[in-house]
């Protein structure tokens, strides 16, 4: 390993790096690791005033995972492995945030990471093919390739509602949570937004609460979580079982340990289908989801009977039918949004400090001096939460003001929706690479086994563009046109095609209709990257 500038770093005025990489999540403190052990100096640029990307922002409470936390960590190192220790099944956010803080400090990776530094533009330079930087107060790095690791859920959605310059109350999005403690004791509370982040926050601030409203605009298929803690000796035992359990984990779809049912559901009873379902149902995290039969996913009389299970033990812990009546989905299958994972979450409705409002009967009309004003009238809040989501896939990208070739942008480039070749660059942005963006795999699913094929391939292109003495990576426009043709045609086959969701573009106002996400396998598109490099990068012009 060295951080030993490049030649043309020493001979420049103006530090110039082979690369910079923005974003100092899972993803990019480990592709700096990558890059810097070939040699090349890097600079991590990270607007948080700390590392760790979704686990430095989204500190809410109950915020934690829902991949199996031994599943998540990074697995390229052994002795990293043999030390690994995870207190509970699903580690919360304060526990990866150390882990992710440990790992950079293992590896000495603060040196090259620069924090409380967000890049507010990124501009090519034709002739010298180099990237500059504009960070938003107004400093300059200028590199040969850029790496954007800047996340798929990263860029905060904010409802679309007036007046918040009026509210005089506490207001907090999910997505940024303040790192003092929010005390909600004694507090009345809104929280906007039933997906992941909603049902996780919602139990924990009933506990304390005064009054707690809940502003749902879709319910959510939720599921148990069934999180538990792991002692030395179950620790021990998985940690034995690491290589077959990586092995296994790359030959999945999206990175996750769960397998599905591999009985064609039409030869199973009715009878051995429910027992089969409340197996399941009694099995931690995404089992649940990605354990029942394969056709769940793909037959709609098949899901029909999964979602009526699902229903059914919605029903089971709400006392109230008529809220029950609310918090069952009506407009989309089981499984055809992102399934969120929870812990008390439908108890939560039972408890008398809490009320549920669908806005589909009571809109959100605008922000008060002390609260919200509904359809039907004001509420007066101490604090209001915001779980309202992400601009996801594009939104962090496109929120950079980037300029390509002929000054070009990429927002300007994805106006109808994004177009990318493998989901790792777009023609007209040479040099600029991206790990976790629309249309790649990186990021999706379980992140870091999504993430890191992209990293070693980045890793193998760089390398190999050094040795050759090459400057300039661009893809072919034909090629983006056929890897856009791909990801929407696999896209339009699925049950999930028919349904609204974040991952279709339709939870941001103005955002187009189009599929944002990759929906190939994680072997899939390991091996279509590893044919790239022996194909000698296929589908990008280097010069
Ligand atoms: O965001 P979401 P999230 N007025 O978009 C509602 C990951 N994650 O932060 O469904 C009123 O899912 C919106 O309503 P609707 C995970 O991949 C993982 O919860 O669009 N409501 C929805 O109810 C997840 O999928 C974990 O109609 C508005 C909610 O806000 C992804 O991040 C934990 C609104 C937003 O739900 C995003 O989850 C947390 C408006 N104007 C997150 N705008 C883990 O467990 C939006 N909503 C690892």
């Amino acid at each position: 390993e060295t951080s030993n500038p490049s030649v043309e770093a020493v001979r420049s005025p103006q530090k110039v790096y082979d690369v910079l990489i923005v974003g100092a999540g899972i993803t990019g403190l480990y592709q700096l690791h990558v890059l810097r052990q070939q040699g090349l100096s890097v600079r991590v640029l990270e607007a948080g005033g700390g590392i760790g990307g979704t686990w430095y922002w989204n500190r809410y409470p109950g915020c934690r995972l829902d991949s199996e936390s031994y599943t998540y960590q990074y697995i390229f190192h052994d002795e990293l492995l043999a030390e690994s220790e995870w207190s509970e099944l699903f580690a919360g956010q304060p526990e990866l945030e150390r882990y992710i803080n440990g790992f950079a400090d293992r590896f000495d990776l603060r040196r090259d990471v620069q924090l409380d530094t967000r890049v507010e533009s990124m501009t090519f330079d034709e002739a010298r093919n180099l990237w500059t930087l504009r960070t938003t107060e107004g400093e300059d790095f200028t590199s040969r390739f850029v790496v954007a690791a800047t996340g798929i859920l990263s860029a905060p959605n904010y409802p679309a509602l007036p007046g918040l310059e009026n509210f005089e109350g506490e207001i907090h999005h999910t997505a940024t949570w303040p790192h003092e403690p929010v005390d909600f004791a004694g507090k009345r509370v809104a929280v906007i937004g039933t997906g992941a982040s909603g049902v996780q926050i919602i139990p924990r601030i009933a506990e304390t609460a005064a009054h707690l409203t809940v502003f749902q605009r879709t319910p959510n298929w939720a599921v148990p979580l069934r999180n538990r803690p792991l002692d030395e000796s179950e620790m021990a035992e998985i940690r034995q079982g690491y290589p077959a359990l990586f092995e296994k984990l790359r030959g999945s779809s999206n990175g996750f340990v769960h397998d599905w049912d591999p009985t064609p559901y039409a030869e199973v009873s009715p009878e051995d289908r429910e027992s089969r379902y409340e197996e399941l149902w009694s099995r931690p995290g995404f089992a649940k989801w990605f354990g029942t039969y394969r056709e769940i996913a793909t037959d709609r009389e098949a899901n029909r009977t999964y979602s009526a299970f699902v229903e059914r033990k919605i029903r089971e812990r709400v006392r109230d039918q008529s809220v029950a009546d609310e918090l069952v989905p009506t407009d989309h299958p089981f499984g055809t949004k992102r399934v969120p994972c929870e812990t008390d979450y439908y108890e939560t409705y039972n408890r008398d400090n809490v009320t549920l409002v669908p806005l589909a009967k009571n809109p959100l009309v605008e922000y008060t001096r002390t609260g919200l004003r509904t359809a039907e009238g004001e509420m007066d809040f101490d604090i209001i939460v915001l779980a309202t989501g992400f601009d996801a896939f594009t939104g962090a990208l496109s929120r950079i003001d980037i300029r390509g070739v002929g000054g070009q942008t990429l927002k300007d480039k994805w106006r109808d929706g994004p177009q990318t070749y493998m989901g790792v660059q777009v023609a007209g942005f040479p040099n600029l690479l991206i790990n976790g963006g629309p249309h790649g795999k990186g990021g999706i699913g379980n992140s870091p086994r999504c993430a890191e094929p992209l990293i070693w391939w980045l890793g193998e292109l760089l390398g190999y563009m050094r040795e050759h003495g090459l400057t300039r990576v661009e893809a072919d426009a034909e090629a983006e046109k056929l890897w856009t043709a791909h990801v929407n045609e696999l896209a339009s086959t699925m049950m999930s095609s028919t349904v609204k969701s974040y991952s279709f573009g339709d939870n941001v106002p103005g955002k187009p209709h189009v599929y944002v996400a990759y929906s190939g396998t994680l072997p899939d598109f390991i091996t279509r990257l590893r044919e790239n490099v022996e194909s000698g990068y296929e589908g990008f012009s280097l010069s």
